[in-house]
Order: C-alpha cells, then structure tokens, then sequence
C-alpha cells in the first residue's frame, strides 16, 4: 500500500493550519505538503509550497513531485467576503474545486472538500435542519458549496472518486483567526475579551447560530477521511454539529470569567446572512456512518479558549 502523503490547499487559513500541524503529527511532518498562494507568517517544520489553487498546472506538478495521495481542498472565499465580488467568490471557489476533482480522478487520490451551514437559506427549516432539506442559499459562497456538494457527489458517482465531505458550522479556535466569514465574531470576542477591550459585534444579540470547537472539528475532519468507505452513505456533504449560540449567549459565558467585559452591537450586512442560516443543525447521519460525537460545549470552550488566548498574549508580551 502508498503511503499516506498529504497536499493541504489553503493551508495557511484558520482550519488549513491547525489541520497541517495535526495531520504532521499524525503521518509525519514530510508525509504532508502544505500549500497556499501566500507564504506563511511563521515557518512550520515540513514542506511549504506555493499554489494557486486556480493553477492546475502547478497543482499536477506538486502531485507528481510528492507522490501525494489525499488531498485537503480548505482554499476558498467565504460568506462576508464573497458577496463583495461575487463573480469572482464563484471563480475561485468552483475552479479551484475543479482543479481538485479533476486531480483526485487521474491520480486516484482520496479528497476532502469542506462544505457549510451555508448551503441552507431562507427557506430552511431553522432548527435542527435535517441532513436533507431545503437548499437556497442568499450567499455566492452558499451557492458554490451548494453546487460544489453536488459535483463531488457526481465525480463519486461517475468515476468513483473517494471524495469526503462536511458541512461546517463556524468554527472557534485560539490557534488561528478566521478571514471573511460571517461566524467570525465568535474568534474576535475571545481575543478582546482577553485583551481587556470591549467588543463590537456586527450581529445583535440574539442571533443563535451553530458552531464548533476547532479541537471537534479537526477530530470531524480526520475522522471522517479515516473511516472505511462502505461506512460513507452521503458523498454530497454531512451535516455536522457540536454547539449553537447567540453573541449575547456567549458574552455571557465569557463574563463569568471576565465580569468587566462589554460588548455593544451594531449589526452589519452580515446580519442578513447570518438570518438566512440555520440555528441549530440535526447530525445523525454523521454520528451513524463514522461514529461522530463533539466533546465541546460553550462553556467547556469558553474555558480552554480564555485559557489558551491568556497564555497565547502573555508569551507574546513577555
Ligand atoms: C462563514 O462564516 O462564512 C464560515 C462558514 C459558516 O462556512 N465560517
């Protein structure tokens, strides 16, 4: 049997780069080749190359030169960022998805393709949306995962391509910040909190939406990508859960740690897109097939997160 050799695109993101640094550990830091358009801020032990997720040229070249045989397709444009250009947002995230399916399908290789809450809209039943429901997105972001869902479903189906997928909530970490998305206040709270500033929130106080923990989401990720194949019922994408929460939920829980903490809100854009997702999300398929279970609730997550960020900002100012 190949061994296992691992190519992440968008690796130097908020999910990409704590995935690198498990998947190294996991396999071995040479057995996983992390790549993005731009270098990183810090060097990692293991292989870095540059790609352009739009560039298949380069993309066969790193393939052949590494031997690889699974792939890690985390390079996108998320929700905020995609409705500033959204031509551009479907380019991105539909060529580069092509390029992937078209490298899994030559090469034989195992694919991993991140989908969203996204992918539901208005018309979704909010609470505990079903694995199969309604899917109308009001984003370009939603739409291209919508569709990018179904192509790897179709490259499964036609050419066997063992093609993984979930369908992530917003996803909390200390490790990394997010970029673009709409869940993303729920990182920034943690960072101000902890720094003693108050917060901004650009959604109101009630707005519950699901979430993640990024230790359950990589567990999610690798799990998943583990399973044997016979186990994989649903090759558009898994419904995944772990927690659901409101900013004014959150600040909350933060306040029993840091009772001086403010937060004032002043609801942007994104509050539109945040309105047209689901509040809760019902998993069963994925805890069925491959045995899913989040170990992270709010207040579990609060307390690593608060923990981890005060020893994150008192390394970097000592
Ligand atoms: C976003 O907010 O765009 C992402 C997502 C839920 O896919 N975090």
């Amino acid at each position: 049997m190949n061994q296992t050799r691992i190519l992440i695109t968008g690796a130097n993101g908020q999910i990409g780069s704590v995935l690198t640094q498990e998947l190294r550990q996991r396999v071995g830091a040479n057995q996983v080749i992390a790549t993005d358009i731009r270098d990183p801020e810090q060097k990692t032990e293991g292989p870095f190359e540059r790609l352009d997720a739009l560039d298949s040229e380069r993309l066969e070249q790193l393939i052949r030169q590494y031997e690889i045989t699974t792939i890690y397709h985390l390079a996108a444009i998320l929700s905020a960022k995609g409705e500033q250009n959204p031509r551009q947002a479907w380019q991105i995230n539909m060529e580069s998805l092509f390029n992937v399916l078209e490298a899994a399908r030559s090469h034989q290789l195992q694919l991993f393709f991140p989908s969203s809450i996204a992918v539901f809209g208005d018309n979704t039943p909010r609470r505990e949306t079903p694995q199969d429901t309604i899917m109308q997105p009001t984003t370009v972001y939603g739409i291209s995962k919508v569709a990018g869902e179904q192509w790897c479903q179709y490259y499964h189906k036609k050419y066997g391509v063992d093609v993984r997928s979930v369908r992530y909530p917003g996803i909390i970490g200390y490790q990394s910040m997010p970029g673009g998305g709409t869940t993303d206040y729920a990182v920034d709270i943690y960072h101000k909190a902890v720094l003693g500033e108050p917060f901004d929130c650009f959604l109101s106080a009630e707005t519950r939406l699901p979430m993640l923990y990024m230790d359950d989401a990589i567990r999610a990720t690798i799990e998943l990508m583990e399973a044997p194949a016979e186990q994989i019922t649903v090759r558009t994408s898994y419904n995944l859960a772990g927690m659901s929460f409101s900013p004014g939920e959150v600040a909350a829980e933060i306040q029993r740690y840091i009772p001086n903490f403010t937060i004032r809100y002043a609801p942007d854009f994104r509050q539109k897109i945040a309105d047209s997702w689901p509040n809760s999300i019902e998993d069963s398929r994925a805890r069925a097939d491959w045995n899913w279970n989040p170990e992270y609730d709010l207040a579990t997550m609060t307390s690593d997160m608060l923990e981890n960020l005060r020893l994150k900002y008192e390394v970097e100012n000592a």
